[in-house]
């Protein structure tokens, strides 16, 4: 039977972080699912994306790598509304709400992202563009592996990290001036590629956003660390566009390089306060979470965040970083001091 053109009013809208794990959700979708949608997406720090969504009855939203616990009375809203709703996501939720026209697929198991969960759903059929997200996350190692097991050798395999860091990287900043290209824009280039190895061949946008990358990292890494020992660093940066830009990928960059070491990079910010971002080592991701939410932050157990640490709390945070017992809970005896 031929198929009849689509016609129909009902509308389809995608919903995403417009980090690398994000975008590279909804480009598997879209590939797989090649029907003209609006995409809704923003900067990695603009969670709240559902708020801005209107949709009803016969529409169709998707939903990638946006907290639903952050999210959660849009969704209601949608629902209640007649739309349906299909959600990947990796972040920490209370409790999914049973709905008919919800289509939740959550995991936040450490090892995985929203590109790996969209992979799964779609088996594997767009997977390169799931390695990409999955690198853009800094899960190199299941994205590596993956990777392999499509055949690809070290060169490429290394073309995709690029890229994924580079997508990722594009998503830090405090308004669309701070970055080089709106997240929403680069969707539509990346979309017009099945595969991002060619998308590599024909584009300058990710060498452009690799190079911007690495420049900023050389900044960052001019700086001294505000405070370190043994097992961890803290480093405290100024507020200028390129460390609003870099606050993202520096942590990786340093996890990376030392992964036995914690890392807290605090930057000051326009209203006075400081952003934090931490991450566990790498080799024992736990516990950031949990410091970050004694500070009204938030965040998963080996990289989370604080997204405004009043200036006066600094030396109580570091105080706490710095006793951090990394890998386990934060021991007991600590607990009582409080
Ligand atoms: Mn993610």
């Amino acid at each position: 039977m031929q198929k009849l053109p689509l016609l129909s009013a009902r509308r389809h809208i995608d919903v995403c972080n417009g980090d690398a794990d994000g975008l590279c959700s909804i480009v598997q979708w879209r590939l797989h699912e090649p029907l003209a949608a609006s995409l809704v997406t923003g900067l990695k720090r603009e969670i709240a994306l559902l708020d801005r969504v209107q949709a009803g009855q016969g529409d169709d939203v998707l939903v990638c790598d946006l907290s639903m616990q952050r999210n959660r009375q849009a969704l209601m809203r949608l629902l209640k509304g007649g739309a349906r709703v299909r959600y990947f996501d990796h972040h920490e939720v209370d409790d999914i709400p049973l709905h008919p026209k919800l289509e939740a697929h959550i995991d936040v198991a450490s090892d995985v992202c929203t590109s790996l969960l969209m992979d799964r759903h779609l088996e594997g059929q767009f997977r390169a563009w799931a390695v990409v997200g999955a690198f853009g996350d800094n899960l190199t190692e299941v994205a590596d592996g993956l990777a392999t097991g499509l055949g690809l050798g070290v060169e490429d395999r290394r073309r995709l990290r690029t890229l994924g860091e580079a997508i990722n990287y594009n998503a830090y900043g405090d308004s669309e001036q701070d970055v080089h290209i709106a997240p929403a824009h680069l969707y539509a280039i990346l979309i017009r590629y099945r595969d991002p190895l060619a998308l590599l061949e024909h584009e300058s946008i990710g060498h452009e956003l690799e190079a911007l990358r690495q420049d900023d990292l050389r900044q960052a890494a001019a700086l001294m660390p505000h405070w370190e020992d043994t097992h961890a660093s803290a480093y405290l940066l100024p507020d200028a566009p390129w460390s609003r830009r870099v606050i993202g990928c520096l942590g990786n960059a340093l996890a990376n390089a030392q992964p036995q070491r914690a890392f807290a990079i605090l930057k000051a910010t326009e209203s006075g306060g400081l952003v934090v971002s931490v991450r566990a080592p790498l080799c024992a991701p736990k516990g950031a979470g949990e410091l970050c939410r004694r500070f009204g932050g938030g965040g998963r157990s080996g990289a989370a965040g604080i997204d405004h640490l009043p200036v006066q709390e600094m030396e109580k945070f570091l105080q706490v970083f710095s006793v951090t017992q990394w890998g386990e809970s934060f021991s007991p005896a600590f607990t009582e001091q409080r």
